[in-house]
């Protein structure tokens, strides 16, 4: 397949309520979506960084640039390509893996539309339906909080993710619980805490929480190892797992028992499947970890989804969570608390036109 064009497009879609976490709150989804155009098809990726380099060190201005000046130059260069090539293609860029991801799925997307073959199939999915979680912000105050809570469990989701951050923590964890005793619950922290916090996990074990992501810094995982042999719940590694390697460390140091596994942050959906082989062929569960994607991420996370080592519910929540009006048709959750993995070719989605002139703030087209 020969890659013709890249068009990078910043987009910006308003979120349905702001999204607080340990590290801020935002307001909009603003993202690099990545089209290419190829001899045989056209494909859609979406960068999952953020406006600034707070979740991890990319951000998209950055991405842009290394797309801009190092990926599609490369994808030029390199002529005749195909998607499981580009890994290797890429390597001689360190890191990196947000901007990688997004032209790697794109190129993939446009791969498996020209041969009719939908992602799922391709990554050897067994299960068209997966069980979705939500992921709940920190909220102004514990009311608030149960009430986005009720609201979501009325809608049907299978798990209530709760990010904390140090001083919203333990009351608003044994509130949701009191008021909701047999629910899946996991706590997100975004690597607010250090081992000095000790007492507050422990005080958290009194909830039967089904995990506690990401409570230490994103680059420590001697730490996290260190935690995870003081305490009952289990770990979840989200930030610090940016590679299959950094699955394998992870789980052989014991400083998780559980892999949140976003395809976006390590380096797209091929990458994702190997982080997955990893954890199961480690016997650890993995669930598929969200970014707020706009309806192109989601159907690469749906697809991923549907792998079998995928044993927990993700953050894989419908459209209406995020937004009024999605860049693709919406993603609909069913009232038992699954969602449908695309079956089109290809990632199945693409955006609709109308909304991507209504939300676009940018766009470039690249050329060799
Ligand atoms: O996509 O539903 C979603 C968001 C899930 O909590 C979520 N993501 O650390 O897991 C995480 C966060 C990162 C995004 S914060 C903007
Ligand atoms: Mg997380």
């Amino acid at each position: 397949m020969i890659v013709r064009a890249v068009e990078l497009r910043l987009v910006g879609v308003p979120l349905v309520r702001p999204f607080r976490t340990s590290f801020g709150e935002v307001n909009r989804k603003e993202c690099v979506l990545v089209r290419v155009e190829t001899d045989v098809a056209e494909g859609w990726g979406e960068c999952v960084a953020d406006i600034e380099p707070d979740f991890s060190g990319e951000f998209n201005g950055g991405a842009w640039i290394l797309i801009r000046d190092f990926l599609a130059p490369a994808l030029f260069r390199a002529g005749d390509v195909a998607a499981a090539q580009l890994g290797d293609l890429f390597s001689f860029v360190r890191g990196n893996p947000m901007a990688k991801g997004a032209l790697l799925d794109a190129v993939l997307d446009a791969e498996l539309k020209s041969e009719g073959r939908s992602l799922a199939s391709y990554l050897g999915s067994e299960r068209d339906r997966v069980p979705c979680g939500v992921s709940v912000g920190i909220t102004p105050s514990t009311e608030e909080l149960l009430a986005q809570v009720d609201g979501y469990l009325a809608e049907g989701y299978q798990r209530i993710k709760l990010k904390i951050a140090p001083g919203v923590d333990v009351e608003r964890v044994a509130a949701v619980r009191a008021a909701h005793p047999d629910i899946l619950l996991s706590v997100d922290a975004n690597a607010a805490y250090t081992l000095a916090d000790l007492d507050i996990f422990k005080a958290l074990e009194d909830f039967n929480l089904l995990m506690i992501e990401q409570p230490l810094h994103y680059e420590d995982m001697l730490q996290h190892a260190k935690l995870q042999a003081q305490l009952g719940t289990d770990l979840c590694l989200d930030e610090s797992i940016r590679s299959p390697a950094d699955a394998a460390a992870a789980i052989e140091l014991g400083a998780c028992r559980i892999v949140n596994i976003k395809q976006g942050r390590v380096g797209g959906v091929l990458e994702a499947r190997r982080v997955h082989d990893v954890a199961r062929e480690a016997g650890v569960p993995v669930w598929c970890g969200g970014m707020l994607e706009t309806g192109v991420g989601r159907a690469l996370n749906l697809a991923l989804a549907s792998l079998v080592g995928f044993t927990l519910p993700g953050d894989t929540s419908a459209s209406a969570r995020y937004f009024t009006d999605d860049l693709t048709e919406p993603f609909v959750m069913a009232p038992d608390g699954t969602m449908g993995v695309p079956s089109r070719p290809g990632i199945g989605v693409e955006p609709r036109l109308d909304r991507l002139a209504e939300t676009t703030l940018a766009v470039e087209r690249l050329q060799p």
